[in-house]
């Protein structure tokens, strides 16, 4: 099965990029044929510094390969060194009506944002995500259930552009792990995780022991103290206790157990236990790869020649189709 999936650029990765999309990765790089991306058009869409852009890039490429990407098993590239993306996304782009991006939540939730900045790129966001996804014929997309709305977007596209122009393209499916579909931010559990409000809210999936400690220790509970999954009445202890069923491989029923009559406290020091425990592998090989860059680059290459040569493929398709040279 052909995979693909991206992230953008903009900041440290965090508990949910790791739980709902690249755990999901790690896994389909065994079996599938996979290609993961570095989304560096999309992430200029909202404000950003071009002098670190770069380095964001470089740390983000970093951050796949310590959380456990392989590039024997999967190819790795940065978007903006496959010139196809923004070559389909034009084409694509004529047979998306208006409207349906205009309804996009991400594209409202940012405008909303940074009001001082919404750019075209902003509202054709999905129309450049659609061509990522169907330039490699992809068949399933593993991301967070916020991203669902664009893969829809994709799914529409796709089926428009195989009646217009005669069958092209697989409608790809969303992928979505069956529990860390959206891990919530730990100082208000009624908004994702997300890299642009780091702070107190997130953990960075490579995040120093004391951070990860403190973070955790503060998190928003509620005020009965009783450890138990109730996603409506109890949205910050089941966000945490989602956290640690995902990296200790029990039940939420099993932890319940095991913490049935402690107090919070105890959960959180527990659970901050854990995290650090597991996440400090992947810190020390992330700081490993950020002193090679020349491994990381040579990898990036690889993964850019891969790609396109499959992308030039599916373009002179597409050019012909739709009647141009
Ligand atoms: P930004 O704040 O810059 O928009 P983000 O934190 O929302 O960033 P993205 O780069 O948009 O992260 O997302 C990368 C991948 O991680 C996507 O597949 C997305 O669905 C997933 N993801 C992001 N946040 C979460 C979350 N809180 N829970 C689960 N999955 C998430
Ligand atoms: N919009 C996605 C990032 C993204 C993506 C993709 C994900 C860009 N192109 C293609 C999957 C497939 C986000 O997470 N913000």
């Amino acid at each position: 099965m052909k995979i693909f999936s991206g992230i953008r650029p903009t900041g440290d990765i965090h508990l949910g990029n790791y739980l709902g999309a690249i755990k999901q990765w790690i896994e389909l790089q065994e079996k599938e044929d996979c290609l993961f991306c570095v989304v560096d058009w999309h992430a200029i869409t909202t404000p950003y510094d071009e002098k670190t852009l770069q380095d964001k890039i470089f740390d983000l490429s970093c951050s796949y390969l310590a959380a456990g990407l392989d590039p024997k098993k999967c190819s790795l590239f940065i978007q903006s060194q496959v010139k196809e993306h923004s070559e389909l996304a034009w084409l694509l782009g004529t047979i998306i009506p208006l409207g349906e991006l205009k309804r996009m939540t991400q594209f409202k939730d940012k405008s909303q944002k940074h009001s001082e900045y919404i750019n075209a790129g902003l509202l054709n966001y999905p129309i450049l995500m659609a061509a990522d996804i169907l330039l490699y014929k992809t068949e399933a997309v593993p991301i967070g259930k916020d991203q669902v709305q664009h893969l829809e977007l994709t799914r529409n596209v796709a089926e428009k552009f195989n009646k217009k122009y005669g069958k092209t393209f697989i409608i790809p499916k969303p992928m979505l792990p069956k529990q860390g579909a959206v891990i919530m931010s730990l100082t208000d559990p009624n908004k994702k995780m997300s890299k642009s409000d780091d702070g107190k809210g997130c953990i960075g999936l490579f995040e120093n022991p004391k951070e990860i400690e403190k973070k955790i220790m503060s998190a928003t509970t509620d005020s009965d103290n009783e450890i138990r999954y109730d996603l409506e009445k109890k949205s910050g202890i089941s966000n945490l206790l989602t956290i640690y069923s995902l990296f200790s491989n029990q039940t939420i029923k099993q932890i319940e157990k095991e913490f049935k009559g402690k107090g919070y406290g105890d959960f959180k020091k527990s659970l901050s236990q854990l995290l650090i425990k597991k996440l400090e592998p992947l810190r020390i090989k992330k700081q490993d790869l950020m002193k090679n860059p020349d491994l990381v680059y040579s990898i990036l290459d690889k993964g850019a020649k891969e790609a396109r040569k499959k992308a030039e493929q599916t373009m002179i398709e597409i050019r012909n189709k739709m009647g141009l040279k």
